[in-house]
């Protein structure tokens, strides 16, 4: 198992003690490594918050495989009942990770302040599958899946007494960190959404980080950062996950210098992206200073409705958004084809992009709560299990819609209300997960986005689509311009396939 070999340092339960001040030590670990002569002014020694009885012990003595608090499942070692705290419980990803997690055996705490559903209903817009209140999602979870998830409402950051007091009387063994605003073109509407977006993510984030320095310092994060951090650079250097490899070395006038474990260029597309890019450093600075643990989840554009625990009861479902500002790409494309919307592809449509479906992301996170970073160690992985351009997704959501749906699909291209470039080289790595966490990816696109048309279909859903049309249509443009797209042509769909192709055998 992936994570069979991580020690008790890894391990949120230890409490750590010895003759270093943990809090302002920087973030290198080698120097306090167990020393070849053992000398006790090198050891850094242990004491388990779960198993007091072992007293202090060096805290590489033990594996998660030998420690009786840990017990093998699908995703690795997992600490028995292990209490994991989402913030922004009740959007989209974190509703479904707090049903997959309670189903594993974890003991799920969330806060949310609920801006999420207040941003969608500002714009006139809503979730196309219908979620219910808090109360009633709990009451569901209860009834259907037997969990019992400790929620409170809370602003993380205009509230952070709350949000400590919180932290102080759960004592969360990890802590995952979904509590942002995700849209990009939310956030270019104009400067009060700007602001917004920046605020909530960034102070959300840093209260957070102070949060779990003062509470909980051996708790692992795990927060969802972005690949548009990265951009898509025009050079074609490959997209490396976080920081450079140790390998890596720039040239420069005849000299050279190791790049290795350096924070690699950043180019956000947005003022939401970014707001990620600062998360990153300061994420990175407090695991720096304060020997926090974090991993950065440079997710790629996420898709799909399906994991067994949100599909059980319609109550479970989580939302599903397909407006110009919340919906990404493949669920609009979805939705646009069952309203019988020609696709939008935006400009050229040769935009490429890493996607991951929501199981596979689950899995992805499950695997990465289990098996947290060092003190000290700020981890990134690029979380992705596929590379497409937007042109090649529009031509499998036609063809599922025209062959398995009976629908009457077209694809258009559209003005680009956005500055990115839409024809560019992508070279994304993303070899961690797989590597190190044992991660494969268990959903193929088509699959899922014929799971999506069967829910989109239902008269319900349909309907819900139906009533909010016109914020399918991009009207939000970087410019600052507010006026809808126009349409650039309808596209041929089999010769353009082909020529796609090509294309693909090309950039990869
Ligand atoms: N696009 C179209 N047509 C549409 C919608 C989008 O061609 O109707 C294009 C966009 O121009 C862009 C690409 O599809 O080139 C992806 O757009 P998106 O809206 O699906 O995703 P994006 O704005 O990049 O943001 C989404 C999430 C965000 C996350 C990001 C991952 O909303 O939270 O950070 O995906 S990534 O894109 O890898 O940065």
């Amino acid at each position: 198992m992936h994570n069979a070999k991580c020690t008790c340092w890894n391990c949120p339960a230890i409490d750590l003690a010895g003759k270093v001040d943990f809090r302002a030590c920087g973030q290198s670990t080698k120097q306090f490594v167990k020393a070849a002569d053992d000398t006790e002014e090198t050891r850094i020694m242990g004491e388990c918050k779960r198993r007091p009885e072992l007293g202090l012990f060096d805290p590489m003595d033990m594996t998660f495989a030998e420690c009786t608090e840990y017990a093998p499942g699908p995703y690795g070692y997992m600490l028995r009942d292990m209490r994991v705290m989402i913030l922004g419980i009740d959007g989209y990803l974190g509703w479904t990770l707090a049903l997959w997690l309670g189903s594993l055996g974890c003991k799920v705490s969330g806060v949310d302040n609920y801006n999420r559903r207040e941003w969608v209903k500002e714009r006139g817009a809503q979730t196309i599958v219908p979620i219910s209140r808090m109360n009633e999602r709990l009451r569901a979870a209860r009834e259907v899946l037997g969990l019992n998830i400790d929620f409170r409402q809370i602003d993380i950051y205009s509230e952070r007494d709350r949000f400590k007091e919180f932290v102080d009387e759960v004592k969360p063994e990890s802590i995952v960190h979904y509590a942002e605003c995700p849209s990009a073109p939310f956030s270019m509407i104009d400067v009060e959404h700007a602001i917004k977006v920046q605020e909530n993510n960034v102070l959300g984030t840093l209260a957070t980080l102070f949060t779990m320095r003062d509470v909980v310092p051996e708790t692992s994060m795990v927060k969802l950062g972005t690949m548009g951090e990265y951009g898509t650079p025009l050079t074609g250097r490959p997209i490396f996950e976080g920081l450079f490899p140790a390998d890596a070395v720039l040239q420069w006038e005849g000299r050279e210098w190791s790049l290795g474990g350096e924070i690699v260029p950043r180019d956000p597309a947005s003022f939401y992206h970014v707001s990620k890019v600062q998360d990153t450093f300061n994420c990175y600075e407090a695991c720096k200073y304060w020997w926090l643990r974090s991993y950065d989840v440079m997710q790629g554009v996420i898709f799909g409705v399906d994991t067994d625990q949100v599909s059980a009861d319609p109550r479970l479902r989580t939302r599903l958004d397909i407006d110009e500002w919340f919906g990404t790409v493949i669920n609009r494309f979805v939705a646009q084809a069952v309203a019988g919307i020609p696709l939008t592809l935006y400009g050229m449509g040769r935009q490429i992009r890493g996607f991951i479906a929501l199981r596979d992301a689950m899995e992805c996170m499950t695997r990465l709560i289990c098996s947290p970073p060092e003190p000290g160690q700020y981890a990134v992985v690029n979380q992705v299990s596929g590379i497409y351009s937007t042109r090649e997704l529009a031509y499998i959501v036609a063809k599922t819609g025209r062959e398995h749906f009976g629908l009457d699909v077209q694809i258009q291209r559209v003005e680009n209300p956005r500055v990115e470039a839409d024809e560019h080289p992508f070279e994304a790595i993303y070899e961690r997960l797989p590597k190190e966490f044992g991660f494969a990816p268990q959903v193929a696109l088509e699959d899922e986005v014929r799971k999506m048309f069967e829910l989109f279909l239902t008269d319900e859903v349909r309907a819900r689509i139906e009533e909010r049309r016109q914020v399918i249509m991009p009207k939000t443009w970087w410019s600052g311009v507010k006026r809808e797209v126009e349409r650039l042509e309808l596209l041929d769909l089999q010769g353009e396939i082909e020529e796609d192709e090509r294309m693909f055998k090309i950039n990869r």
